[in-house]
């Protein structure tokens, strides 16, 4: 009988994450706006499979089914997202009253069940008419989201425990707007830096906006991938720190050490051939930093970098090499790697230590199908997901501050550009019929949560619907 997590506390928060562009659908409903991925996914290409978030997971009509999911599984936390256009439909101005109607009777409800809403704001369906002014590549994006941010606090904010302001910053920049493989689909690296700039100054501007609103705590969710040499040259180092600087630091510095890292400035400014001064101004940091209530932090991953020469199509001198040796895999081929989620969360400690961390996303596509018994058995989920309660029990046990944990996903879901074929959910989603399915990963995410940690599991012994 292992015991090591009887690290967690009482009061940890077992969840599951969801976001509002990937499961609702209802996209003309009740006053919506339009966002920035109906107009990206409308582009030829731009989505595997050609398939668009028209429908989803319907849960814009289902979400009763969805909440008693949650109850069933006994999860503590959902973190799910405002759609941004169902509340500011032209990107300023006017608020939606319909769609902060619906986002209340999801938290309403929520809390009569006994659960903790978790509520993302930027979950990236920024509305389409903020395009106007080239979206976060602009700096008018600050004062829409700031509004925005106003306008659900005001709504919600005496209910509401847990904000999250953003989503992955890296990937708004990165996927969004440096590589146009998520929308806008822009390609350019001054408006990726810039985007991603933005991005945090309105979380900034948010938090104090929205602090006379709530007493929750507000973060940000960031997607860490720990950057690790290839080799044991001192060039493979130097490539896995600049790296981590381009990934990692230049969204957590300024956040939560007070500013920029100086390494990466001086790369980005190397890349886009000039100052950035014009785009970070005097003020902005001390704006955005110093107000973060907790982290969020979304782990999948590592990275693992070698030296390379910068050229048209890589900006910095690094590049992604992956293992080369005996890894785990998950069916993407996703590096398996729960040892370094505990060191990353140990290091977040030591870094910037007095942040409590809530691990807001974390999870693994498992090729899942329901098989003839009706069951779907993803045993490489529940094998990913202990490793990885694990791994947090570790980093408890060595002192770090950890506050929750929200698997991504409760639901089989819309994966962005890759349309419906990766499923991350606890729960298996029909999308023809919206059937939902609990996969074995859920029933024994059950029990963990119901224990408050790791329990006895036995592969061969599939759990059962009747344990709940
Ligand atoms: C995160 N990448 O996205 C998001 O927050 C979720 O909406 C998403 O469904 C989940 O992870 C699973 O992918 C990412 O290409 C999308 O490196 C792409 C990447 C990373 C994170």
């Amino acid at each position: 009988m292992v015991q090591p997590t009887s690290s967690f506390p009482s009061d940890f928060l077992w969840g599951a994450a969801t976001s509002a562009y990937q499961i609702e659908g209802s996209l003309d409903a009740d006053g919506r706006g339009r966002s920035v991925w109906e107009t990206f996914a409308e582009q030829p290409g731009a989505i595997e499979g050609g398939g668009d978030a028209a429908i989803a997971c319907d849960s814009y009509r289902r979400w009763g089914d969805d909440l008693d999911i949650l109850s069933q599984l006994g999860l503590g936390a959902y973190r799910f997202s405002l759609a941004w256009a169902r509340i500011m439909p032209d990107g300023r101005g006017r608020v939606n009253a319909a769609g902060l109607d619906h986002y209340e009777r999801i938290v309403d409800e929520l809390l009569a069940r006994g659960i903790e809403p978790v509520v993302t704001l930027n979950h990236w369906d920024m509305p389409e008419a903020l395009m106007a002014h080239g979206g976060w590549a602009g700096r008018e994006s600050v004062d829409a989201f700031t509004e925005y941010a106003v306008a659900a606090a005001d709504r919600l904010g005496d209910r509401v425990n847990w904000w999250i302001t953003q989503n992955e910053p890296w990937i708004i920049q990165l996927l969004g707007y440096q590589l146009g493989l998520h929308a806008p689909g822009v390609r350019d690296l001054r408006s990726a830096v810039a985007a991603g700039h933005h991005v945090l100054l309105a979380h900034g501007a948010a938090v104090d906006a929205m602090r006379p609103l709530t007493r929750g705590r507000i973060g940000a969710a960031l997607n860490l991938l720990p950057c690790v040499p290839a080799s044991d040259s001192p060039a493979d180092a130097e490539a896995a720190w600049g790296s981590d600087g381009y990934v990692n630091r230049w969204f957590l510095d300024p956040l939560l050490a007070g500013g920029y890292p100086a390494d990466m400035r001086q790369h980005w400014e190397r890349a886009i051939g000039g100052s950035l001064d014009a785009v970070i101004r005097d003020g902005d940091e001390a704006a955005i930093g110093g107000r973060s209530d907790f982290l969020g932090v979304n782990f999948y991953t590592h990275r693992v970098m070698a030296a390379a020469e910068p050229g048209p199509d890589r900006p910095f001198p690094w590049q992604v090499v992956g293992s080369t040796g005996e890894v785990a895999r998950t069916d993407e081929g996703t590096e398996i790697v729960p040892g370094a989620f505990r060191d990353l969360l140990v290091r977040l400690h030591r870094d910037y230590p007095g942040v409590p961390i809530m691990v807001t996303e974390n999870g693994a596509i498992s090729g899942d199908s329901p098989t003839h018994d009706g069951r779907v058995h993803d045993v490489r989920r529940i094998r990913y997901l202990r490793s990885h309660v694990q791994a947090m029990g570790d980093a408890i046990a060595a002192g770090v501050p950890l506050v929750g944990y929200t698997h991504w996903s409760l639901l089989d879901n819309f994966e962005w550009a890759l349309g419906y074929r990766p499923r991350f959910g606890l729960v298996y989603v029909d999308f023809r019929t919206g059937e939902r399915i609990l996969k074995d990963s859920a029933l024994h995410y059950a029990e963990i949560a119901r224990a408050g940690g790791l329990v006895e599991w036995d592969a061969t012994t599939a759990p059962s619907v009747d344990s709940l």
